[in-house]
């Protein structure tokens, strides 16, 4: 039997989408990757993207949604499984990946904050929730102390942003998060991480936070 096709449907700037990439290149699977304007979604989108979110990915005629789903279900279907077999560990990392997903929203928040008091608030909530993660981690291997799992998939999108905003308004985000640079660090250096994002993603990004008036980029 032939197996379905992955098409993952996919917006360019989006870190939940690049957690879906990054799982996909680690796994070696095959799929086809469709951009949309997430500004002027297609009805074709809408008639199938129950939260009118991305990812979502058409699995044959079986459509799914919610990148920490779409995730697990990619590593379940192939061999070498990016989560803990045990259930109490496979829970814990569930709850990492719901965790990361706050620290997305905390980032972006940060980011596209047009006025100073917003920025500042959102900034330290960001921070906070950095602080958490510094303290959790043993600053071995990845997140979980060895190999690369899907929480790593679901945290790596943020410090490849966050590289980005320290580069370009020479911010020190990190300074204080030595374990966190030193796993930014690992991210960052693996070819299934660094291509996860568009060839021009530095750019665009800067561009879209330009274009939001946001305060960091200004
Ligand atoms: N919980 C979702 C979040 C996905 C999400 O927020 N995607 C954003 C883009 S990064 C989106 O599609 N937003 C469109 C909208 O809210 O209208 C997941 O993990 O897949």
């Amino acid at each position: 039997m032939t197996k379905p096709s992955i098409e993952l449907i996919s917006f360019n700037l989006c870190p939940f989408v690049q957690r879906s990439i990054i799982t996909l290149k680690k796994k070696g699977i095959d799929f086809k990757i469709t951009y949309i304007d997430l500004a002027n979604k297609p009805e074709w989108f809408l008639n199938i993207s129950p939260l009118g979110k991305v990812p979502v990915v058409r699995y044959g005629h079986d459509v799914l949604f919610e990148s920490a789903v779409i995730n697990e279900f990619l590593d379940e279907i192939t061999p070498e499984s990016l989560m803990p077999s045990d259930p109490l560990e496979k829970a814990k990392e569930r709850g990492w990946i719901e965790y990361s997903s706050q620290v997305i929203t905390s980032q972006h928040l940060m980011s596209v904050s047009d006025d100073q008091g917003d920025y500042q608030q959102h900034r330290h909530a960001f921070i906070e929730r950095l602080s958490t993660l510094e303290n959790i981690i043993t600053g071995e291997g990845f997140f979980n102390g060895n190999g690369f799992s899907l929480i790593d998939s679901a945290l790596a999108p943020i410090f490849t942003r966050l590289r980005i905003i320290e580069d370009r308004f020479n911010l020190r985000l990190l300074a204080n998060f030595p374990k966190l640079a030193a796993l930014s660090e690992r991210y960052l250096n693996l070819d299934y991480v660094k291509n996860s994002v568009v060839e021009e993603f530095e750019d665009i990004y800067i561009k879209y936070l330009i274009d939001k008036n946001s305060f960091l980029a200004h």
